[in-house]
């Protein structure tokens, strides 16, 4: 192959922010754009390596699917990714935020309700989405006065990762196209601040006890949250988020669990099998977003709709790709990526055993057919300290 390939429907949507990426990083590509037409021919080819759109096939004709890890990873080709690994974690947190927002921008596109659709347009636009630019506003201004990008001027490629995730943000609400760091506070330890559930807090705590480092497990109990939110530390006024040894805060659930993680040797050293398993970790998440979804969906005829087709047709797509990626690897005897566990390893556990199990740890009946899963999930739960980890960890509904 001569050059990269970025393969997305004729439209700006989830691709847009990798065709900018590429561009910022000025690396050339093949902009392939499937007419809507040919999608399902090209879903039954086997390449959509999570049976979506968009993907990049690389020169040396390796794929690569999940939007965020795509252009996370032409970023940190060109350059534009910062080298430091907090500073790394913030800009994943960043991305990540304006994230949530593109997908609550996409919730409403496809609302049926048009009642639904009418009052949840009305909060987006009159309360979610000023106060997340706030937040962006609040960390802009406490990086040099915000005269630069969002990690500051110490260069223009350090901070393009979360620029590039915020134009996306643009371009799906308008159709076009922190203080964190430096708090005083002596520490001895990490601190993981979350609410008293498992939740979207379980993930990192696991990354904490895989990585062998201590942290303190602050569980905000939920009436105390409104006071907790106006002290300003949560970054995003959301948890969980972290306070380093020095005091650094981070927020993001995803970019907080890498970056233990990553600190503590469970990140593949290869930047394109990092980027692998970044796609690997946000397939799970997709999948975790998609029951949380069900779950709140008020109207009960359209709830076991969604429950049928999740179940039935979505949750073992997916199994299955997990299953094909395992055997492709030393025939799914070790990891994800060989002997070492990882933290997409960790977030696939998760979403099997907080998510879909409530917490339990018998393995998922859903894993019946996929045994080199079922493999897998078991060796994740039997990580000694994991293990350990399950049996004291508080007992909790969510
Ligand atoms: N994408 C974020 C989402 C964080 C999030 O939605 N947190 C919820 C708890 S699971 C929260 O803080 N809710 C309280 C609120 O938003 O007021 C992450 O993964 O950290």
């Amino acid at each position: 192959m001569s050059g990269y390939k970025l393969v997305y429907f004729p439209i700006r949507g989830r691709g847009e922010r990798t065709r900018l990426a590429f561009a910022a990083a000025k690396i050339d590509f093949e902009d392939t754009r499937l007419p809507f037409e040919e999608w399902a021919k090209e879903k039954a080819s086997g390449r959509p390596p999570f049976g979506h759109l968009p993907y990049i096939v690389t020169p040396e004709g390796k794929l690569l699917g999940q939007s965020g890890s795509v252009t996370k990873y032409i970023c940190k080709k060109g350059g534009l990714c910062p080298a430091d690994s907090f500073d790394e974690a913030t800009a994943d947190s960043i991305g990540d935020e304006a994230m949530d927002l593109v997908e609550a921008v996409i919730k409403l596109h496809f609302e049926k309700d048009e009642k639904k659709k009418e009052e949840s347009t009305k909060k987006f636009f009159e309360t979610t989405l000023p106060d997340e630019l706030k937040n962006f506003e609040a960390i802009l201004k406490s990086r040099d006065g915000g005269k630069a990008f969002f990690l500051g001027d110490k260069a223009r490629r350090t901070v393009q990762t979360s620029l590039v995730t915020l134009s996306l943000v643009g371009d799906c609400v308008f159709g076009r196209s922190q203080e964190s760091s430096e708090t005083s506070t002596e520490m001895s330890g990490y601190k993981h601040v979350y609410f008293p559930i498992r939740g979207r807090g379980e993930r990192t705590r696991l990354a904490f006890v895989a990585t062998k480092v201590e942290f303190e497990d602050v569980r905000v109990p939920f009436e105390d949250w409104q006071k907790e939110k106006a002290s300003g530390r949560p970054p995003f006024d959301e948890l969980p988020y972290i306070v380093t040894p020095e005091g650094k805060i981070l927020g993001q659930s995803g970019a907080i669990c890498k970056y233990i993680c990553k600190k503590g040797g469970l990140c593949p050293s290869d930047p394109f099998d990092e980027a692998l398993a970044d796609s690997l970790s946000d397939c799970a998440l997709d999948l975790r977003e998609r029951l949380i979804k069900i779950y709140y969906e008020e109207d009960a005829a359209r709830k076991e709709k969604m429950q049928k087709e999740f179940f039935e047709t979505t949750l073992p797509a997916r199994l299955k790709k997990y299953e094909g990626f395992l055997e492709s690897r030393d025939g799914g005897k070790a990891y994800l990526f060989g002997e070492k566990l990882n933290y997409a390893d960790i977030s696939i556990f998760d979403f099997l055993n907080n998510i879909l199990l409530g917490g339990k740890t018998d393995v998922p009946k859903e894993l019946d057919k996929f045994p080199l899963l079922a493999g897998h999930y078991t060796r994740v739960l039997n990580v000694p300290e994991i293990k350990a980890w399950i049996e004291k960890r508080p007992q909790t509904t969510g």
